[in-house]
């Protein structure tokens, strides 16, 4: 039976993905061979335990597969031969939860990067004592906290911020507030850092206070493969990261422990906090790591940043507020508050929501992202967040970026025209406006020209 309804909306998804610039730095498009191999025969299987160590019989194939995708996971990230590795974990969130779970007991503080200022929610969010405490939230909540993550309900959160006129991590803070409050475990790493993290100093930092050191490196892991950003294995305590951003492979995460630790984390997985690994998965993240071996590969991670940091230079010099001047990553975070965008009837100045709509109108699709020290709130944000990830698969380079940066200016320009509608009403108007139809034309003619298999 073919299901006619949903083999139609994934050719839609599909042609979207196509025709539009994918610039959500946390997305990519893998190559076929992953795809095959994520819907292959594999998902039919049952395999708890470890490779050679199942519960279940039928493993023989599967145990290939997955002592082949860690023997890649440790060449491409170097990992040290002492060292454990876990490919089974579901995704980021869940890889992060069978480190704490591994290594800490409920109650154990945390010290992580606060969310509105690039972090994650794994990593620990309350709210809104440690969140953007305006004077509705604190009515809504009476003042009381209110753990957002469940992260949050089983450990106790402490926060570092960004410093305020750099937006650039403070160590000097981060070791002040470690040798206060004492943390379990310190963790770096998060959604919209655009800078390399100083891996020996965090690792130093926690050393001093007797915390574990967990470096995230979710978002970066592709350019740590491709040795364009620094490699915290071997330094860190423990590694997290996921397989579908900047490593371009399907949804799912891979741990890299220390030897002491390694068997911990394992237990955490399986039976801590899973069930059956995703064997099909666990291929599509084998097929993705012999890729990142490869020379390509390398060259893909250099333009992936190099792309980035041409469009950040291209939006400053029209204008924009790029956080903390530029990036090292494929991401950039745009402040739009010097943008004088009145919003809404109100005319505030968070315009992330009515900005990232106006860009996926006209063919560019980012996402709103709080900035440090924002002003609006996680729905109302006042930045945007672009990446790079996908349009350099795609094969584009500098002058595409160029051409990108100006028509992301023109989006924001037409939006001016719109801004005091009420969101609904913006949406409407804008999606029709003859300026917006000609940009998404003139990205689809550009989309035409880069090709995805
Ligand atoms: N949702 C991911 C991101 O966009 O960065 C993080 O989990």
């Amino acid at each position: 039976m073919t299901d006619k309804q949903i083999l139609t909306l994934i050719e839609n998804e599909d042609e979207r993905q196509k025709i539009k610039l994918q610039l959500i730095p946390s997305e990519n498009w893998t190559s076929k061979s992953v795809r095959d191999a994520v819907g292959s025969v594999l998902m039919h299987k049952y395999s708890e335990g470890s490779a050679l160590n199942r519960y279940y019989e039928g493993n023989d194939i599967v145990d290939q597969i997955e002592t082949l995708c860690i023997k890649r996971a440790r060449k491409v990230f170097e990992v040290p031969d002492n060292w454990g590795i876990n490919v089974q974990a579901l995704a980021g969130s869940n890889a992060n939860i069978a480190v704490y779970n591994a290594l800490l007991r409920p109650g154990d503080k945390i010290l992580s990067m606060y969310l509105p200022d690039g972090g994650h929610l794994s990593h620990g969010w309350s709210w809104p004592d440690m969140g953007l405490s305006g004077e509705k939230s604190k009515r809504v909540y009476k003042g009381t906290k209110k753990a957002i993550s469940l992260v949050a309900k089983f450990y106790d959160i402490v926060q570092y911020k960004v410093n305020k006129e750099s937006k650039l991590f403070d160590y000097d803070e981060i070791e002040r507030i470690a040798k206060k409050e004492k943390p379990k475990l310190i963790i770096s790493g998060g959604t919209a850092y655009p800078r390399e993290i100083d891996y020996e100093r965090l690792g130093k930092i926690a050393k001093s206070v007797g915390a574990y050191y967990l470096a995230d490196i979710a978002h970066e892991a592709g350019l740590v493969a491709g040795r364009v950003c620094k490699n915290p294995a071997g330094i860190a305590d423990v590694v997290t990261m996921t397989t579908h951003k900047t490593l371009r492979g399907p949804r799912g995460a891979i741990i890299l422990s220390k030897k002491s630790l390694a068997k911990a984390v394992d237990r955490s997985v399986f039976p801590g906090i899973q069930g059956g690994p995703f064997d099909n998965n666990i291929a599509g993240i084998a097929v993705c790591l012999k890729e990142a071996m490869s020379k390509e590969f390398r060259r893909y991670a250099e333009q992936t940043v190099r792309n980035a940091q041409k469009l950040a230079s291209e939006l400053s010099k029209l204008g924009f507020d790029i956080l903390t001047g530029g990036t090292d990553k494929h991401l950039i975070l745009v402040d739009l508050r010097n943008k004088d965008l009145k919003i809404g009837t109100k005319g505030n100045t968070s315009s992330g929501r009515y900005i990232a709509r106006a860009l996926d109108h006209a063919g560019m699709t980012t996402n709103k992202n709080t900035v440090p020290f924002e002003t609006g709130s996680a729905v109302d944000p006042s930045g945007i967040r672009i990446g790079t990830p996908t349009v350099t698969t795609r094969g584009m380079k500098e002058n595409e970026m160029a051409m990108i940066a100006g028509w992301i200016n023109q989006v924001v320009e037409v939006a001016k025209k719109y801004s005091s509608l009420e969101f609904e009403e913006f949406d409407k108007q804008i999606s029709m406006d003859k300026e917006i139809t000609k940009i998404r034309d003139l990205v689809k003619t550009l989309c035409a020209n880069f090709t995805l298999e």
